[in-house]
């Protein structure tokens, strides 16, 4: 997936008025947007149509599924349906349920992004040790998209070395969280910033100065 200027904006607002203005102010900086389950189960899965017509932007819908193959075929047509570009799906509940997620990416015409690790620190419990099997599962499928975290970047460097450079990750964390934008890029191919930006009096220019210190 081509992603301008390397950052997706995680709109986790609560309402599609506050979405669409906070879309407004920083949309000519970037092109691709995260939506996930704060502002689709706020405002309904329209929200999805709504914000991609509204601001020509790819959507990446975050529902993480992780659910047995058949639901998680329902829950994917379903997203897609919605204008959805992608995908996001936990990769802990194994092949067949991520394969589900697969057929219906396949059908559509539209990707999937497998979520091997995350980035809170409770992630280190039970996701971190199967992080990596996790990701080699994805190279087995064939997978082309994943998700791992910028704040622990000797994970996202572990991650990387198992899908190899030519995947493409994609890594929430940026700003918040702890995680930095050129730390993060120098493993992952795009930065997700939800917080840092959508709650700023000012997004426009906090989006710019990231763009600005990214080294492109
Ligand atoms: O920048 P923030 O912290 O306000 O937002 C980060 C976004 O990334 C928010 O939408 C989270 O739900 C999401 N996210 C994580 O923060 N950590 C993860 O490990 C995974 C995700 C995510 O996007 O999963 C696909």
């Amino acid at each position: 997936m081509e992603i301008k200027n390397k950052i997706i904006l995680a709109m986790d607002l609560l309402t599609i008025d506050g979405a669409l203005e906070v879309g407004n102010s920083v949309i000519n900086y970037l092109d691709t947007i995260k939506i996930g389950y704060p502002l689709a189960l706020a405002e309904g899965l329209p929200s999805i149509g709504l914000v991609k017509d509204r601001f020509d932007c790819k959507i990446i819908a975050d529902f993480k599924v992780a659910d047995i193959p058949e639901t998680n075929k329902k829950i994917a047509d379903l997203t897609f349906k919605a204008g959805a570009d992608a995908i996001i799906v936990h990769g802990f509940v194994g092949p067949d349920s991520v394969k589900a997620c697969v057929d219906s990416a396949e059908e559509f015409g539209t990707e999937v992004f497998l979520l091997t690790e995350m980035s809170h620190p409770g992630a280190s419990r039970f996701l971190q040790p199967a992080a990596e099997d996790i990701a080699v599962m994805g190279m087995e499928m064939g997978l082309k998209n994943y998700v791992a975290p910028s704040t622990k970047p000797d994970r996202l460097k572990k991650i990387r070395e198992v899908v190899g450079k030519d995947s493409f990750i994609i890594s929430p964390g940026v700003g918040v969280q702890g995680g930095d934008p050129n730390q993060t890029l120098e493993f992952a191919d795009a930065i997700i910033v939800g917080r840092s930006i959508y709650s700023s009096e000012y997004p426009e220019e906090v989006v710019k100065s990231i763009v600005d210190s990214i080294k492109l």
